[in-house]
């Protein structure tokens, strides 16, 4: 792996053997593109199983409660006292986002973040732009160094993969250069196929 500082900086896949995100394991397959300080990383796995890092990101509803997909699998993970943290916090609005403690996770801190309703809540794009620069300004401000992402709005909120995947990456790779703590940023992605799309476009956005 190259290291050595340069902002287009390198990729690198490890371990090309992925299993089910149903049996997720802390890291099984690493893609990973530096950007000056910033190691990304693109892999598969579970939200809640990220053992290494300093706070994971909760595709959260409006009311900040449990709900399915991500936030379901946080609350579930976290136990109740992140629900009554929650409560006072509530409502958000889209593109907003909030840090409460961790609780049974095995992280510190969870950043919520509501994403866009696809083709409801516009402009998307901007929307869904501000919940990552929200989510790594956050915790940059808040001294941690590393962050963990779902591809928050492709589930229940019906954003298409490889549009979100643009929005994600262009805004974690734009953030990424003024960030003065973080210096690891993971999307974790839940399934094979949606690791694939972000690997390409990762790649498109990079070999200009
Ligand atoms: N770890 C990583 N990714 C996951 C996990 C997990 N445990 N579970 C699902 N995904 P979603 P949204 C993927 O629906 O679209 C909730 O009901 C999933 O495959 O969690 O922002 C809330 O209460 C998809 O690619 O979030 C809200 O009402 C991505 O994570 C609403 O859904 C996001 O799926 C939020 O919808």
């Amino acid at each position: 792996m190259q290291h050595g500082g340069s902002h287009r900086g390198s990729r690198v896949a490890t371990n090309a053997r992925l299993r089910s995100p149903r049996r997720p394991s802390p890291i099984e397959s690493v893609i990973e593109h530096r950007i000056g300080n910033v190691t990304l990383q693109l892999t598969v796995g579970d939200i809640t199983n990220q053992l290494d890092i300093d706070a994971v990101v909760n595709a959260a509803n409006a009311e900040l409660r449990p709900g399915g997909g991500v936030a379901g699998a946080i609350h579930r993970a976290a136990g109740p006292g992140l629900a009554e943290e929650c409560a006072p916090l509530a409502p958000i609005a889209p593109g907003e986002c909030v840090i409460t403690a961790g609780y049974g996770l095995p992280n510190p801190h969870v950043i919520h973040c509501l994403g866009p309703v696809y083709g409801s809540d516009e402009p998307a794009d901007k929307l869904l732009s501000n919940c990552y620069r929200g989510a790594l300004e956050l915790a940059d401000h808040k001294q941690l160094s590393s962050i963990a992402f779902p591809a928050i709005s492709t589930g229940a909120f019906g954003y298409p993969a490889a549009e979100a995947a643009g929005v994600a990456l262009r805004t974690i790779s734009e953030v990424a250069t003024r960030l003065e703590k973080v210096t690891v940023v993971r999307m974790v992605l839940y399934s094979q196929g949606d690791l694939e799309i972000h690997t390409e476009v990762l790649d498109e956005l990079h070999t200009d």
